[in-house]
């Protein structure tokens, strides 16, 4: 990494205290009479080229929906933001958003990239970095789902939270609460939260953006398979397993799931042994969860969480919304 550029590497795959802190919530998911995986265990490095990929598909209107808003309501943005901010990328990924709103000339002084997923942020900082010499620009590998426990040389004056892509969804109504909160009380005033949330709509439109033609949401399922074999030395064959995605109209939320083709058994070393978890053909693991919000229900799990001054933008469709919120005083 250039000089230029700190990281931090709070989070570390590699470090035998959160390896096994990881490994134990694998087990521990994976043994519940309803199997599940939580999805920060999408991203390793090819699970985040795949959802790079996802995010161009035809089906998947959430990243383009949301890059025009951005461009459509550019003025307001930047009028919200105001100057001198440090703009804190939760989950940045290719840091692809964050370049866009800077080469559009919405600049924080600093930039401050978080990702789970360190390997692939530190290459996307780095290319930010030779882009736009002149942003002070920083990087930290933290599982922010798990605490959000930022370096002590970020300022806490002026800090922007910057989340978008509707990454508050894969939170469940009351956790994305407490994750907001949490958010509000690293705020100062003159700070704000910049978050994008995906809105309820038609639900074929919702289960086609889940469920692509190409097959692309369901490599990157199915690669979560791959990753937990790498993590906890577990024997999932991925063939064995197929993509399920669904909206559930009653509790507002994509579901994905990977399904048994077959009866199956799964097992990983444990201290004494192995662990051996069986399932029945058509049994599920239940993988990720994408809440859909109203508008109002959106400003009021903000307002709730402690933020106000809730500013609004969304295109013509209705599809998508960008919220703009201070920390209530
Ligand atoms: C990262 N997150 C907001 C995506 C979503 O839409 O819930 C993850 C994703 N899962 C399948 N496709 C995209």
């Amino acid at each position: 990494m250039p000089p230029q550029v700190r990281l931090h590497q709070i989070f570390d795959w590699d470090s035998p205290q959160q390896n096994a802190r990881l490994r134990r919530e694998l087990a521990a998911g994976l043994l519940q009479t309803q199997a599940s995986i939580a999805p920060k265990f999408f991203y390793d490095k090819l699970g985040s080229r795949l959802f790079e990929a996802i995010t161009e598909l035809p089906e998947y209107y959430p990243t383009r929906t949301e890059a025009a808003i951005f461009s459509e309501h550019l003025p307001a943005i930047r009028q919200a933001l105001g100057q001198g901010f440090t703009l804190i990328d939760l989950g940045c990924g290719s840091c692809g958003k964050a370049g866009r709103l800077f080469h559009a000339g919405v600049m924080p002084s600093r930039y401050v990239a978080v990702d789970i997923s360190v390997d692939f942020m530190r290459d996307s900082l780095q290319q930010l970095k030779r882009e736009l010499p002149g942003i002070e620009m920083m990087g930290v590998g933290l599982d922010f789902t798990h605490e959000l426990a930022l370096p002590d040389d970020i300022p806490s004056q002026r800090r922007v939270f910057f989340y978008p892509g509707s990454s508050i969804g894969n939170f469940s109504p009351p956790e994305a609460a407490r994750f907001l909160r949490g958010l509000a009380e690293q705020l100062d005033a003159s700070g704000g939260l910049l978050i994008g949330v995906d809105l309820i709509k038609d639900s074929a439109l919702l289960d086609a953006a889940y469920d692509d033609a190409l097959g692309v949401t369901a490599a990157f399922n199915r690669n979560l398979l791959r990753h937990v074999n790498a993590r906890l030395d577990a024997d999932f064959g991925i063939g064995d397993w197929q993509h399920v995605a669904f909206y559930n109209a009653a509790d507002a939320r994509i579901e994905m799931h990977l399904e048994a083709r077959r009866p199956l058994t799964v097992s990983w070393p444990e201290t004494a042994g192995r662990s051996v978890r069986r399932f029945a053909a058509g049994e599920r693991i239940h993988t990720e969860n994408s809440y859909k919000y109203s508008p109002d229900g959106f400003a009021a799990l903000l307002a709730s969480a402690g933020f106000a001054e809730i500013e609004m933008w969304t295109g013509p469709r209705g599809w998508f919304a960008l919220f703009f919120a201070r920390r209530a005083e």
